[in-house]
């Protein structure tokens, strides 16, 4: 089974992203050897992210897609349900490209659904001990971008492909918060696992 995982660079007022972190410490050796990860870090460009992503799902075809992200106001793990074809923000990305009120791609679906079973997946972390919600908005800005071409190239293509987006709350260093970076990388790993039983 071929899983891509994703997570974004830093960007503006976030020095770390958490995301990238998750992705640079995750180890395909904890899988099982049916699984194969290709891990990339995005930058947070609408154009290069969406390019990248695109020629990541044609090469590798992947079974499941888990694109991270960061989500400063969030404060457990979100498990996004909804993906709009909209980008909206007044902060530029890395590019200094700013987007507002555009459409992503003219004459498609106004917005996808995550193709992962968030209940059950909600439900397994939770099992673990991962504080874990269920969002019914990426936002609009560079993770929404990619959250909707990629369930777009995946219509298109008509991939068996289950896809899903998990923003992450900031990371504290202070090992005894609920949402330090360990148990990030915990609720990464299990939910592979999972959705490797539970998807394919
Ligand atoms: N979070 C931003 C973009 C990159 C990231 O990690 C977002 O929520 O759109």
């Amino acid at each position: 089974m071929r899983v891509l995982i994703t997570g974004f660079n830093s960007f503006a007022g976030i020095k770390t992203n958490p995301s990238q972190l998750i992705v640079e410490r995750l180890h395909p050796q904890k899988f099982s050897a049916d699984i194969e990860v290709t891990k990339v870090v995005l930058p947070t460009e609408f154009s290069a992210a969406g390019d990248k992503l695109q020629q990541l799902i044609t090469s590798i075809s992947p079974q499941i897609i888990l694109l991270l992200g960061v989500a400063a106001k969030r404060k457990v793990v979100s498990l996004e349900r909804v993906a709009l074809n909209l980008n909206d923000c007044s902060l530029p990305d890395n590019a200094g490209c700013k987007r507002e009120g555009q459409i992503i791609i003219e004459q498609a679906p106004l917005a996808y659904f995550a193709t992962l079973p968030l209940h059950d997946l909600q439900r397994e972390l939770h099992k673990h001990a991962i504080a874990t919600e269920i969002s019914n908005h990426a936002g609009t800005y560079v993770c929404n971008h990619i959250f909707y071409l990629a369930l777009h190239y995946i219509e298109q293509l008509k991939l068996n492909t289950a896809c899903g987006f998990i923003h992450v709350p900031l990371v504290s260093d202070n090992s005894d918060s609920s949402m330090n970076l360990q148990k990030l990388i915990d609720a990464i790993e299990l939910s592979i696992k999972f959705l490797h039983t539970n998807v394919v």
